[in-house]
């Protein structure tokens, strides 16, 4: 059985250490939030499907290889031709900024369809895991999510939404239009303080009422990520704050998806609030440290690196 089923985008990824109007040297590898995601729950035990579309090139190839290397099923993906394996470029441009150039409308990604997605989701998996990006795409997309959101709903099945606000690809009041209509249906909402707004009723004019909007409409958990002020969750029955753990910082992309990768895993080890929040912001500091999006994930047995003390060596 599927523990996690996710789908989306996962482009060719290109990081500069310069700015890139000077050229010099990149270095390719992919990057996808959902995929982010997957990634980190296999290196954490989990058994995970990522499902999307690549183009029929060598990128989605490198995209496909990447994510069975790394232990994650990819029966239901498939390249299609209509587009180009979408390329996202990474651009260190001062100190700890970074600046992302999307290279994706009309890739295949884009011509995600219902029909693409929800034969992934039979047998039904334990848990399905969507974000915000996904319906930004376009419209087939966006289908998709609404329709896997609603059969697995109805299955039973626990469906976690990341919110992922992209503003490069759509506004707040369209996010919104999409998301909102899906928080009845969803379990764990996981969302940056201003990204609740996004999926929380309109009238809910302040964080507390979003979070008590969004426990009221049947979700279990509401899971707010602080950066470097860590985390905070809520259910009925409490609110637990978690300090994100202290580490150099040396790339903050795919530190929230690292984050919910921790958190669905103690979700899916029976772990109490605090413990799903500390393995989220244990997991989602391994990305800070790290260079890449997913590359520095901990294993299991990694988890506890980050207590040995700074500056050790294990030998
Ligand atoms: O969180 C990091 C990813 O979201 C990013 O690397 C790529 O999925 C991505 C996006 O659409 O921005």
């Amino acid at each position: 059985m599927i523990d996690v089923a996710t789908f989306g985008e996962t482009m060719a990824a290109l990081r500069a250490s310069d700015p890139i109007r000077l050229g010099g040297t990149m270095r390719l590898s992919v990057a996808g939030a959902e995929s982010n995601v997957a990634i980190g729950l296999a290196r954490l035990g989990h058994r995970v499907r990522w499902t999307g579309l690549v183009g029929a090139d060598e990128t989605g190839e490198l995209v496909l290889r990447t994510l069975r290397a790394e232990g994650v099923d990819v029966s239901h993906a498939r390249s299609d031709g209509r587009g180009p394996t979408g390329l996202i470029l990474f651009e260190r441009r001062i100190g700890d900024l970074t600046r992302v150039i999307y290279h994706r409308a009309g890739s295949a990604a884009s011509y995600l369809a219902t029909g693409d997605v929800l034969p992934a989701l039979d047998p039904a998996p334990r848990l399905l895991h969507v974000t915000g990006i996904t319906p930004a795409l376009g419209p087939g997309p966006a289908a998709a999510v609404g329709a896997a959101v609603r059969t697995a709903a109805e299955a039973g099945v626990r469906v976690c939404l990341d919110v992922n606000h992209r503003s490069r690809l759509w506004s707040r009041d369209a996010a919104a239009e999409v998301l909102r209509p899906l928080a009845s249906r969803l379990s764990v909402v996981i969302a940056s303080d201003d990204e609740l707004e996004l999926v929380a009723p309109a009238s809910a004019a302040t964080e507390q009422d979003r979070v008590s909007a969004l426990l009221d409409a049947g979700v279990s958990e509401v899971v707010i990520k602080r950066g470097a002020d860590g985390a905070t969750g809520h259910t009925l029955a409490e609110t637990l704050h978690a300090k994100a753990r202290r580490v150099p910082v040396t790339d903050l992309v795919g530190a929230g998806d690292a984050f919910v990768a921790g958190h669905l895993s103690g979700l899916l080890d029976g772990l109490d609030l605090a413990g799903r929040l500390e393995r989220a912001v244990t997991a989602g500091a391994f990305a800070v440290a790290s260079p890449g999006d997913w590359e520095g994930l901990p294993t299991r047995a990694e988890l506890g690196l980050l207590d040995a003390l700074p500056g050790s060596t294990l030998r």
